[in-house]
């Protein structure tokens, strides 16, 4: 019987773990296992490729053993959060399975992250301990870590990837393995994600190990990963995309080999498709555009490359015609979320099914409704709200019970917030988007924290900010500002200096600032993002 277990995490209902297992989803796997698993059975295979580095998978079990001891030796252990902010690295997958190994729980920031993120997820979690690179894309993540770690108590640590400074080094605390009691079970948190979010704080995701390996079974069956295959993750690894879908993790799952690119430019990426005989990878739409251009310039074999996954982002119709002819592999569009819930375009759907839709879900047992604004089922191939219920997708976020309350129905179903209709072959349409979030490329913005920052400045009344169509990455962010009265005259550079100064994500940030005196309402007073919208876009 599964009960509440600490920290809000809302487990499935009894019946429906009950139905998951007997269906064979869940396996009793943990990520700690599975490791020691792929390691016995092929310990000279290369697992992890970074630059010149390549890790057998006997060497990344080894160094999580003796990582693992380490942390253990920190007197960090079970349950305890860890915030992990690394760039695509070897180490990143040495740390996060050592901290699977001993049921510590990753906390996944990406690298864009700042002080204001960052420091939220440590004092929300409750955070021990932080992992860093010592400096990335030009920013020294030791100043801001030594910031955090001034005004958050409970973060003992900070472990840095490079040159330490004031901090422990990673490398420096590995010890002798030694041997783990009371490890996690497969029924157990095995790391926390982070939610696109629509609203002003970012609200976390708790995943098990049972329900997150069901997905990367799924996936590598739908995306045919075996050990043969080779996937380059080009995307920031600890997002949910590459790291699942099917991603690093589901890579690793079929012991087969993970590539890391450093950056996404097709000048880094294709000399690595061509020297590590790359057979998969997964980009955001922009992204698949840029290498597509790249691709038919030509200059580099890029003939290993059977997949391309695209999506976090809708990709154009027009775009997913041109990626067999310049690319020469089948695309498979993925419509996923964090949450749980993914869907694929099948390798063997007709090409006309591939371009148009962004797939059918993962899983039998996944379920999918489509209803109307009062939760209403709508007839078959109607557009409305998109809503789920399955074996890996959550049923609460993690200590969010009044998120939860409006984000999940009672019966357990998550509110997408997603707009989409579905085809006679089952197949999903994103049509559009309820909640308050730009997708800026496949980067989600919470247009209220947003907000939030700007109201903070003391010359705004009030700002809304709202998505306005862009060629390149389907949509960027406007912020419109009404000024105090009396106020001194500001202008668009000073506000993003300002928002940017709080410590904001870089990619947060409006790209347009307007200012206004008054905002469009709705019929009972409420601002009109429509209207904004609808203004933004002419
Ligand atoms: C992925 O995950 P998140 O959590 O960053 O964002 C989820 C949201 C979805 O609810 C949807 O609004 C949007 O991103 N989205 C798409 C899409 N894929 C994601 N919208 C239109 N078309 C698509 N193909 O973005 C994510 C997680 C796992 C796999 C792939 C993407």
């Amino acid at each position: 019987m599964s009960t509440a277990t600490p920290g809000g995490f809302a487990p499935w209902p009894a019946a429906y773990a009950e139905r998951y297992r007997a269906a064979g989803w869940w396996r009793g796997e943990t990520f700690g296992q599975m490791l020691r698993d792929r390691s016995a059975a092929h310990p000279d295979r290369v697992a992890i490729v970074d630059g010149d580095r390549r890790w057998t998978y006997r060497e990344l079990d080894e160094r999580a053993d003796r990582l693992a001891a380490g942390l253990l030796g920190q007197g960090i252990g079970k349950d305890d959060k860890v915030v992990v902010q690394l760039p695509n690295t070897a180490e990143f997958f040495e740390i996060v399975f050592a901290l699977f190994r001993i049921g510590a729980l990753p906390v996944f920031a990406l690298p864009a992250h700042r002080e204001s993120e960052i420091r939220y997820f440590c004092e929300f979690t409750e955070a021990v301990a932080y992992v860093i690179a010592d400096v990335h894309a030009g920013f020294d993540h030791r100043t801001l870590a030594a910031k955090v770690r001034a005004d958050v108590p409970t973060l003992r640590h900070v472990f840095v990837v490079g040159d330490p400074g004031e901090h422990t080094s990673l490398a420096g605390i590995a010890q002798e393995p030694v041997d783990i009691h009371g490890g996690p079970r497969p029924d157990d948190l095995a790391f926390l994600q982070l939610s696109g979010g629509s609203t002003g704080i970012p609200k976390l995701i708790p995943r098990t190990h049972d329900d997150y390996i069901y997905s990367l079974r799924g996936s590598n069956d739908i995306c045919a990963i075996d050990e043969d295959s080779v996937y380059l993750c080009v995307l920031p690894a600890a997002h949910n995309f590459p790291l699942s879908s099917p991603g690093t993790l589901g890579a690793l799952y079929a012991g087969a080999r993970v590539v890391l690119c450093p950056r996404s430019d097709p000048d880094t990426a294709f000399p690595l498709i061509e020297r590590e005989g790359v057979t998969v990878t997964g980009l955001v739409p922009p992204l698949a555009l840029l290498w597509i251009e790249a691709a038919e310039r030509g200059g580099y074999d890029l003939s290993s490359l059977e997949v391309l996954l695209v999506g976090g982002a809708k990709f154009s119709e027009e775009a997913a015609r041109r990626v067999r002819p310049a690319l020469g592999c089948t695309l498979q569009q993925v419509f996923g979320m964090a949450e749980g819930l993914v869907n694929y375009t099948r390798l063997d759907d007709p090409e006309e099914v591939i371009v148009t839709t962004q797939g059918r879900p993962i899983s039998p047992d996944d379920e999918i409704l489509i209803v109307d604004g009062e939760d209403n089922a709508l007839p078959p191939g109607a557009t409305g709200h998109l809503l789920t219920r399955g074996p890996y997708t959550i049923r609460g976020y993690w200590n969010a019970p009044e998120h939860n309350a409006r984000s999940f129905t009672e019966d357990g179903f998550y509110r997408t917030g997603d707009v989409v209709r579905r085809t006679e072959s089952g197949h999903l349409v994103v049509e559009g988007r309820a909640k308050d979030q730009i997708n800026r490329g496949g980067e989600k913005i919470a247009a209220e924290e947003v907000e939030n920052h700007l109201l903070a400045h003391p010359a705004v009344h009030d700002a809304s900010v709202v998505a306005v169509p862009d060629p390149y990455l389907g949509e960027r962010t406007c912020a419109y500002v009404i000024l105090r009265a009396g106020a001194e005259p500001l202008k668009a550079p000073a506000i993003k200096k300002f928002v940017r100064e709080r410590g904001l994500a870089a990619y947060k940030v409006p790209d347009r600032v307007e200012f206004v005196d008054a905002f469009p309402q709705t019929g009972i007073g409420k601002i009109s993002k429509r209207d904004l919208r609808a203004h933004g876009g002419a």
